[in-house]
């Protein structure tokens, strides 16, 4: 096997972002740049050498070619072996999965998650480290140090590799095998829930579900969990083959990008339960018969009730959410007496608290949930614990949740998203706001007082590490809240977001309209951050 060493000039924009780096298409297929990104990952990680490495991707334009040139460098690099998912896909999870039973030095993804895709959409590579989980800043910082100081790439001569049989072949000294991108993850499920009383509850002609895999990576994982395994009604899966471009469409489980499953969940004879996940698998939307769960609301309830499923009967250990998302776990974990974690966005600062054995489960509000069981967020495995739980309690999705509200009252909560902002604007705006924070304390809106007011910072407590930064708060009286910070997966200008909660506990007030019931927040939001004249949005591109 002949190997080359390809002189290169480094890209100055592969700083990875909250999940890898992402950008267009059109980025990535420029000369050498997905190459220098993936060298920068061998300069760096040493441990690489020598040892195994898990790849796959959620099947997206490019994801393809994108394997045969990793699989080449990482035999130019001294890669031990890599094993791949067959057609070059692994949803998140599956890899993060494998990269642990492996026993794996790590895991390359290739997704984008909810970014569209296709040739004029985005792509994306992110590595993750031997715990399975996204690699921690102290390791993106590495890479990103090597990207700049980037000269030569490694790559092997090697015709096209087979990665449509499963089995083992060699690529000059590296073994290469090709797995069911299934199989692994779908057991793990079923060591984790009751699947003979949620067979049980699908296969009585009184249950209806749908789940959305929105032409992406989970279509096969849901077939094979929730149709072969759990024996749902064939065509429980909607929109169940991967493509190349995911239809045409952005892979992003809300309301507005799964409309169809909306509007079946909230038509005339609405199946009971509905679901979707995302481009790579690891994202949860939750939907009851007209009724839309929030995904802070999801965490809570699945810690409330964490018992009642096999794999976390015996409690949990602590919980931890991601800073902007919503208190309704904190609500949770204190009537339950275990510690209750708040970290900066993004799934990897939850790798630490799970490796520590300090949480069990933990959330985002960006419709993303997981436990110990992984080191990612995991989107079936939400849409199975939701299952799972409906089984135990005999309850209908929209009577858990209101009796949970019952118990320790609701967290009214939205995100405004305001998408495609100049850059500079929105670093102005962040930076003008951030310098009216220590003037906000002490202040009175209409019945809102300011507490507190500052930008996040986050000490690991496992580690030390400080990430500081990581959005603007501000913190009212009554535990109402407003943050701003700017998206880290954007691949279009900036992306503003508004994160907005409210806690009510009078048991009347508990069933009002979302936007309606926090209208005083958002237009403070506005007032504050001058959204208007500073962004040049009127409105809001998506609301979650
Ligand atoms: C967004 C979400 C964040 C999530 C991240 C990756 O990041 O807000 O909660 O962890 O996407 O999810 P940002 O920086 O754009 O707000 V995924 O499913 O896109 O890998
Ligand atoms: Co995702």
């Amino acid at each position: 096997m002949e190997i080359s060493v390809v002189s290169t000039r480094p890209f100055t924009d592969q700083k990875p972002g909250t999940s890898g780096v992402r950008k267009q298409v059109s980025r990535f297929r420029k000369t050498h740049y997905l190459e220098n990104f993936v060298q920068s990952i061998f300069d760096s990680q040493k441990a690489l050498a020598g040892a195994e490495l898990i790849l796959g991707g959620d099947g997206r334009f490019f994801n393809r070619e994108a394997v045969q040139i990793i699989l080449r460098m990482a035999a130019a690099n001294g890669t031990r072996k890599v094993t791949v998912g067959r057609g070059g896909i692994l949803s998140t999870p599956a890899a993060s999965h494998l990269i642990r039973t492996r026993h794996a030095a790590g895991g390359i993804v290739l997704s984008a998650s909810h970014n569209p895709g296709g040739p004029t959409g985005d792509f994306g590579i992110k590595f993750n480290v031997a715990n399975g989980g996204p690699a921690p800043e102290s390791v993106t910082a590495a890479i990103h140090a090597a990207s700049l100081k980037m000269t030569h790439y490694r790559i092997a001569g090697a015709p096209h590799i087979d990665i449509d049989h499963v089995g083992h072949q060699t690529l000059g000294e590296m073994e290469v095998e090709v797995v069911d991108p299934v199989t692994d993850y779908a057991d793990l499920m079923e060591s984790l829930f009751d699947f003979p009383a949620m067979r049980a509850l699908v296969r009585s002609g009184g249950f209806g579900m749908r789940f959305d895999a929105m032409h992406a990576v989970t279509g096969p994982y849901a077939i094979e969990i929730l149709e072969e395994r759990l024996g749902a009604a064939p065509g429980t899966v909607m929109r169940k083959e991967p493509l190349a471009d995911f239809g045409g469409r952005h892979p992003d489980p809300n309301l507005s990008h799964a409309r169809e499953l909306g509007e079946l969940m909230f038509g005339r004879d609405a199946p009971d339960f509905g679901a979707a996940s995302d481009g790579d698998g690891d994202r949860n939307m939750i939907l009851g018969r007209g009724f839309f769960v929030s995904p802070s609301d999801s965490l809570a309830v699945m810690a409330a009730n964490a018992h009642l499923i096999p794999a976390y009967r015996d409690g949990l250990k602590g919980v931890a959410r991601s800073m902007p998302t919503s208190q309704a776990i904190d609500a949770v974990a204190e009537a339950m007496g275990i510690p209750c974690y708040e970290t900066p966005t993004g799934w990897k600062f939850f790798g630490n608290l799970l490796d520590d054995g300090r949480i069990t489960l933990c959330g985002e509000e960006s419709f993303g949930t997981s436990s110990d069981h992984v080191r990612e967020k995991d989107g079936l495995w939400a849409v199975l614990f939701w299952l799972n739980l409906i089984a135990a309690r005999g309850q209908p999705v929209t009577e858990i949740v209101r009796d949970h509200w019952q118990r320790f009252g609701r967290h009214y909560y939205t995100r405004h998203d305001y998408e495609e902002i100049d850059s500079g604007r929105a670093e102005t705006l962040m930076d003008r706001l951030r310098a009216a924070l220590p003037s906000l304390p002490g202040r009175q809106f209409g019945s809102l007082q300011v507490r507190a007011a500052d930008d996040f910072s986050y000490t690991d407590p496992v580690d030390g590490s400080i990430s500081s930064g990581q959005g603007l708060r501000i913190l009212f009286e009554d535990g109402a809240r407003i943050v701003f910070r700017l998206s880290g997966t954007g691949t279009q200008g900036a992306t503003l977001r508004v994160y907005l909660e409210r806690h009510e506990t009078r048991p009347d007030q508990l069933d009002e309209d979302t936007q309606a019931a926090l209208a005083p927040l958002i237009e403070l939001a506005e007032e504050v951050a001058d959204i208007r004249n500073q962004a040049g949005k009127e409105a809001p591109d998506v609301i979650t």
